[in-house]
């Protein structure tokens, strides 16, 4: 489908340094190691409801290895999917006696508003499941035919992933068998079905429903795609195996992400489906996580509604660091609307305090597993240095300079301070 339009990207000089990442499944932080084309796969919304909080603070975090990849000179092939079927959009649309299609397609188009607002780089591939049903259901098959998935023996035509005979299962999350049981029934999966050869298979194919919509199937039975099925092929047939991040929320840590991957690996009988899993924090309000479930959301798109400045939302998302768990505030906010005006006013001066510095730590701090709080700190440091106009060493070039690299690697455009160069999209 349609992603969005990409914002301009500054060049800046030289070039960045080897981004490191905490992958999920070394359970550290690890250099990546991108060939020329960097390939990353982020798990998109399932477009029930507006774009929350949490979203946006998940989808900021994957721009700015983009950034960080681009800063280094890597192209970078980056894909998200959208799953535009799935039981909590069909249980929405039901609630609000709304088409699921006119639901899931005006969701997705108020996403990439929120998207382009924000400054987010657009994937290359914007991937829905819908459109990838007929690619899915080969991938089943395969795995039917070499006997390493089975159908139900109950006339449901469902389908499940034998996951004893995949040798690479909680390789990624790392899940003693109690863990995974949990997290199995509270996200979704179905550990006490009867019939299934282990509690832990997933399911690839649910069989037609009455009242639920359906497309040919696996063997010729209608019905729908599981969910994990759906990254994992979207996955191969865009970036391939073996790419450098697989992202999404830490609610996908098990199951979702593991059975992408034990999908995929079984599928090409190769690992890694993905050389690091990279998990964002939960955004909360009022003490809970930020959920669909829970009703407890701020969505960008209500912010903008309001007037809220998107760069602003940006600021306040990118002020905590993304692997820790945190709330949104009214505070949060107004510290980064006085922030981004401290930050305007400085790269409005003629002159400032020497950029150089600030160039080289802001790439320093964001390679180290993306510090944005430390990164923020150098520039609000360089912009009290430059409004205090005090040093000796004031520079003509130093506000635009600053403001380049603010804009290409936090991806907060202050104003248009350069002459953008359009993004190379190689
Ligand atoms: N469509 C699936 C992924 S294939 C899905 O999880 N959709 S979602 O709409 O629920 O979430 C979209 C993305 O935002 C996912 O990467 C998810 O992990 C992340 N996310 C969801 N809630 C939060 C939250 N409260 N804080 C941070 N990230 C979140
Ligand atoms: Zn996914």
């Amino acid at each position: 489908m349609l992603a969005w339009p990409a914002p301009l990207l500054p060049t800046l000089p030289g070039s960045g340094p080897v981004l490191k990442l905490h992958d999920t499944a070394r359970g550290e932080v690890v250099a990546t190691t991108p060939d020329r084309t960097a390939r990353m796969y982020v798990c998109g919304i399932t477009p029930y409801d507006a774009t929350h909080l949490g979203h946006a603070a998940t989808f900021l975090a994957f721009d700015l290895i983009n950034r960080m990849w681009r800063d280094a000179g890597h192209a970078v092939h980056y894909v998200q999917n959208v799953t535009d079927i799935d039981d909590p959009l069909l249980e929405r649309a039901e609630r609000d006696g709304e088409d699921w299609i006119v639901l899931a397609m005006r969701e997705t188009a108020l996403f990439r508003e929120d998207m382009t607002a924000l400054g987010i780089l657009p994937p290359e591939n914007f991937v829905g499941a819908v459109e990838s049903i007929p690619r899915i259901v080969v991938r089943i098959e395969t795995l039917l035919e070499e006997g390493l998935a089975y159908v139900l023996d109950d006339g449901s035509g469902d389908v499940y992933h034998d996951v004893a005979q995949a040798p690479g299962f909680g390789g990624e999350s790392g899940y003693d068998e109690a863990t995974m049981l949990r997290l199995f029934a509270e996200r979704g999966g179905d550990p006490d079905r009867p019939g299934k050869r282990n509690r832990l298979d997933p399911l690839l194919w649910r069989g037609e429903r009455p009242g639920e919509p359906s497309w040919p199937g696996p063997q010729g039975v209608a019905g729908r795609p599981g969910w994990h099925i759906e990254c994992a092929t979207i996955a191969l047939d865009t970036i391939g195996m073996g790419f450098d991040v697989q992202g999404g929320g830490s609610d996908l840590v098990f199951p979702h992400h593991e059975y992408s991957a034990v999908h995929a690996e079984a599928l090409t009988a190769t690992k890694p489906f993905a050389r690091a899993y990279v998990h964002t924090a939960m955004i909360g309000l009022d003490g809970e996580k930020m959920s669909k479930s829970k009703g407890n959301l701020v969505f960008v798109s209500r912010l903008r509604g309001d007037g809220v400045d998107p760069m602003a939302i940006r600021l306040a998302l990118l002020s905590g660091h993304y692997r820790t768990d945190r709330f949104w505030t009214a505070d949060l906010l107004s510290t980064a609307e006085e922030r981004l005006a401290t930050w305007r006013r400085a790269v409005a001066l003629d002159a400032g305090a020497p950029a150089a510095a600030v160039l080289l730590g802001l790439r320093e701090r964001l390679a180290d597993d993306l510090d944005t709080p430390g990164a923020i700190a150098l520039v609000d440091a360089w912009a009290q240095q430059s409004l205090a106009g005090d040093d000796a060493d004031l520079e003509d070039e130093a506000p635009r300079m600053v403001c380049d690299a603010v804009d290409a690697l936090l991806g907060v455009a202050l104003e248009p301070c350069a002459e953008p160069t359009a993004l190379d999209r190689g």
